[in-house]
């Protein structure tokens, strides 16, 4: 069976049924606001856009099989992070890598590859979508993002996580590349930190030794080569202030379904 589908269509099921109630409790006043005229008149594009705005986030991106997968997953952006303490990790195979977990959190830590592959963890096959106009799928394998929150306990004013990278960028060697997501993402099931890819180790072209998948956003949210998470409750102070490298440059910050 279908199941993406018929997810699908319960969703659609279910937003009709929501505009039909909304129709039925206030004909006289929707009928005078901006926005229901479009939503009668727009067919299906509307009602998913309603969709979107009714239901949760709460659903999977789709996965595929191993029969899927890309002969070639191409490294976009960063293939290399230029930087001396980079190189360092690198050349000793990471082992001496630690990922800082910090901000809002109860209980900060520093976690090794060996602590993050004990953690629980998740494979999927997916498919990357870049803006650039190209789209790959690839099997990762990660701990689970849920995991790690749990070990370091997200305090209740945490809204959001950000990941800090390793690579400077070109135009702004001060600020490194970063990325961030809100809670509901970073709780998802398929969120994890990558360590492997298509069965082997995850190569420094796509983001070694940590690279996040989130896997119902578009390709520049899964940022590559994360030395730190921070969980915070505004982006007032990191870098652009916009919650990534891209959105301080206008990309859009929420680019999922
Ligand atoms: N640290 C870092 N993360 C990054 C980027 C980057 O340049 N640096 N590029 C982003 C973009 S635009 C895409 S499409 C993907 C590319 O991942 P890949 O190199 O595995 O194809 O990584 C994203 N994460
Ligand atoms: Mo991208």
């Amino acid at each position: 069976m279908n199941r993406t589908r018929d997810g699908r269509r319960r969703f659609l099921a279910r937003t009709i049924g929501a505009a039909g109630t909304l129709f039925l409790a206030g004909c006289e006043r929707l009928s005078n606001s901006d926005w229901f005229p479009t939503v009668l008149s727009a067919g299906e594009k509307a009602s998913a856009a309603v969709a979107h705005a009714v239901t949760s986030r709460k659903s999977m991106a789709q996965e595929f099989t191993d029969g899927d997968l890309s002969p070639t997953f191409r490294s976009n952006g960063t293939a290399e992070p230029d930087s001396d303490a980079y190189r360092m990790l690198a050349a000793n195979g990471f082992a001496d890598y630690r990922l800082e977990v910090g901000g809002l959190v109860a209980q900060p830590g520093s976690f090794s590859l060996t602590d993050l592959r004990a953690l629980p963890s998740r494979t999927q096959v997916t498919r990357h979508d870049c803006v650039e106009g190209w789209s790959a799928i690839a099997k990762w394998k990660g701990a689970r993002l849920a995991a790690l929150l749990e070990a370091v306990r997200p305090r209740p004013e945490a809204r959001f996580v950000v990941f800090h990278c390793a690579d400077p960028m070109e135009d702004d060697g001060a600020s490194p590349y970063y990325e961030s997501i809100d809670l509901e993402d970073a709780f998802h099931p398929q969120t994890i930190l990558a360590y492997e890819m298509n069965d082997a180790v995850l190569p420094i072209a796509n983001g070694a030794p940590i690279r996040l998948r989130v896997e119902r956003q578009l390709g520049y949210k899964h940022a590559k080569y994360v030395m730190r998470i921070e969980l915070v409750d505004s982006f007032a102070g990191i870098a652009g202030g916009k919650g990534g490298y891209w959105e301080d440059q206008g990309y859009q910050w929420f680019a999922g379904i």
